[in-house]
């Protein structure tokens, strides 16, 4: 038997842990012959919920399930980590504006970017789901000195797996169908999901799509707003997708990316696309033996370099918002 790899995830008493946590325990994350260390780690006032949480989980009897820790502490919870999820952070309220939630949020993930750079297993990987993903990410990576830039990321792949989903109805076709369809810049609604690069059964999207002002318009409104129509739906936010789109990004970085093919995720940038480097951004990414790379050479055309360019402004607009969290 292995020994346990140990799993981080914050925000554990929420509704995307829920369908997570399960999901890593029953060994479909790390392998069917891994062992989890699960450490679960909330805020104080979601610790009572929490506790019906691992109750479930022991109730599961997960052969693979090690051993579960619960905690409010940032030292414990991050303490010897292999992988860390960090899902908890305090949705926008109403009244409150981008910037008040980039500060609110933006503190708790100094204080996790510290935690992990103190306590974390020296392989610690992370993926930053709680939004902005994108900017938290690099305030959690600018605040753990001596962790490689290549071990942080922020999640694209839900946007990635509804602009499969709206193309494939469109197109009439499956979404397992559709290869190369990267998501760029912020995870946000100024996203832009590449339909020019993206092929459906090896060929362009154009060949089945021919209506390119649906393509310019409502496909790409419809992704970026698809979180919204959830909410209006549910009267909750995405949560069982939000956390299948975690662990198919988890599996993607750990596996080799089919040569003809590539995932989204935001990384930091190494400067390609020129992308100042050091942003948290979503590119098209191929993995290979743990390692990720920007997929280079991919064309983006007048309309889609208009795009990306209005996405990565957001961005840079949200690390000039933050600059006070971030060291030099
Ligand atoms: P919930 O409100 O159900 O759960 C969040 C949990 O985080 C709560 O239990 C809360 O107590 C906990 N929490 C808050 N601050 C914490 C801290 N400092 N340390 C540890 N835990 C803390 O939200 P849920 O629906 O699970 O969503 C979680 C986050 O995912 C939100 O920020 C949400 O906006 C974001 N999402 C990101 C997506 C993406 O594609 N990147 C898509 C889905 C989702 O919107």
């Amino acid at each position: 038997m292995k020994s346990p790899l140990v799993v981080t995830v914050t925000g554990a008493a929420g509704q995307i842990a829920y369908s997570l946590l399960p999901r890593i325990a029953s060994g479909e994350v790390f392998g069917e012959d891994q062992p989890i260390l699960l450490r679960l780690l909330e805020i104080e006032p979601g610790m009572k919920s929490l506790e019906g949480v691992v109750m479930e989980l022991n109730d599961c009897a997960f052969p693979l399930l090690d051993s579960i820790e619960a905690t409010s502490n940032l030292n414990n919870g991050f303490d010897g980590t292999n992988w860390a999820l960090l899902v908890g952070s305090v949705p926008r309220k109403a009244g409150m504006e981008r910037k008040d939630l980039l500060g609110i949020n933006g503190k708790i993930f100094v204080g996790q970017g510290e935690a992990i750079a103190r306590n974390a297993a020296e392989d610690i990987n992370v993926l930053v789901v709680g939004n902005p993903c994108n900017t938290n990410c690099l305030i959690a990576m600018k605040n753990a000195p001596g962790i490689p830039q290549s071990r942080w990321h922020a999640m694209t792949r839900l946007d990635e797996n509804r602009a499969k989903s709206a193309l494939a109805q469109k197109a009439g076709c499956h979404s397992r169908d559709i290869t190369r369809l990267a998501i760029w810049g912020n995870h946000s609604s100024t996203l832009y999901p590449d339909f020019e690069n993206a092929l459906i059964n090896s060929d362009p999207v154009s060949k089945y799509i021919p209506d390119r002002a649906w393509l310019e318009g409502d496909f790409i409104k419809d992704v970026q707003q698809r979180g919204a129509a959830i909410i209006g739906a549910r009267g909750l936010s995405s949560a069982k997708s939000a956390a299948h789109a975690a662990i198919e990004t988890v599996r993607s970085l750990r596996a080799t990316t089919p040569a003809d093919d590539w995932h989204s995720v935001a990384i930091a940038s190494d400067g390609s696309y020129g992308v100042e480097e050091g942003l948290i951004c979503s590119f098209p990414i191929r993995s290979s033996g743990g390692i990720s790379t920007i997929v280079q050479d991919v064309d983006l055309g007048e309309f889609g370099k208009i795009k990306f360019q209005a996405t990565l402004n957001e961005l840079l607009e949200e690390r000039a918002m933050v600059a006070e969290l971030l060291p030099k």
